[in-house]
């Protein structure tokens, strides 16, 4: 903005709100200049707070951004067999996501087979995924603006039991936490169904992070499934439910979706399937 038209513009105004968390110093002292120094408000969160309630709009935004990364995953499944590279399956999402219709990757893809699957961020690496284990894969995109997020953990060959039995006590903390989801509920309330679930199977260490985030303009943004958040639900929400059992050395698994919150229940926006694909 000129100067001219900045101080005429602050002039006219008798307060302006500042979100202190995204402002420089210098930023700051050019904006002082203009405005006179009581008029400066200085927020934190207040922004964030109202983009956590999503319109109809935003909604159909980040049904488009889910539904190409339902739409990859469908085309990636295919190529997951031993010998392929990680970094070969993150190449071909990026592919894939700008091929229908996404202006790109929503975060440094995360494919983690193996072992590696036990790092909860395990960014894509020049592993060889191998034989008889797991690969999760968590990638989403950004379609005008908004963000799609998604994770599943897949089996190369033959899962054996143990592997069969964190698969199933992961999915089913989801599906819980999925079924009690609502307006009005607490954030902490959802993430505790799901970290209950993982605790009374004896896993409750192996679940070192947080049941899910809001999305919309950021990957990561209010409302969060943490345990230690205690607002409320809003109909209007989009949070993602992602539980995750991690045992170090062994393997990994993490099962997440993106939901709409309503007054009852929830809408889930995601569509792959979720039993455990054998590829
Ligand atoms: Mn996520």
């Amino acid at each position: 903005m000129e100067r001219a038209s900045k101080k005429k513009v602050f002039s006219s105004l008798d307060s302006i709100g500042i979100e202190k968390d995204h402002l420089t110093v210098t930023q700051f002292e050019e904006l002082r200049k203009f405005a006179r120094k009581k008029s400066l408000k200085l927020l934190r969160g207040s922004v964030e707070q109202l983009r956590s309630v999503k319109d109809d709009d935003e909604i159909s935004l980040i049904r488009k951004a889910v539904s190409i990364t339902d739409t990859v995953f469908s085309k990636v499944l295919g190529m997951i067999k031993p010998g392929v590279l990680e970094s070969d399956i993150a190449a071909e999402i990026s592919y894939f996501h700008r091929k229908f219709g996404a202006e790109k990757e929503a975060f440094d893809t995360i494919i983690a087979s193996g072992e590696r699957s036990a790092l909860p961020h395990g960014r894509a690496s020049s592993r060889k995924i191998g034989m008889n284990e797991f690969l999760t894969l968590d990638f989403g995109c950004i379609y005008e603006g908004y963000h799609s997020d998604m994770t599943r953990t897949v089996c190369v060959g033959k899962p054996n039991e143990e592997m069969k039995k964190i698969y199933t006590i992961v999915s089913d903390a989801q599906k819980n936490a999925l079924d009690v989801i609502a307006a009005a509920k607490t954030a902490r309330s959802i993430d505790a169904v799901a970290r209950g679930h993982i605790a009374s199977k004896g896993f409750g260490h192996y679940f070192g992070h947080s049941l899910g985030h809001g999305v919309g303009l950021e990957i990561h943004e209010s409302l969060r499934l943490a345990s230690t958040n205690k607002e409320k639900l809003r109909q209007g929400n989009v949070v993602t439910v992602e539980p995750g059992i991690y045992l170090p050395k062994k393997f990994g698994v993490r099962i997440e979706d993106i939901v709409v919150v309503r007054n009852e229940g929830c809408e889930n926006l995601t569509t792959s399937p979720k039993e455990l694909i054998v590829v």
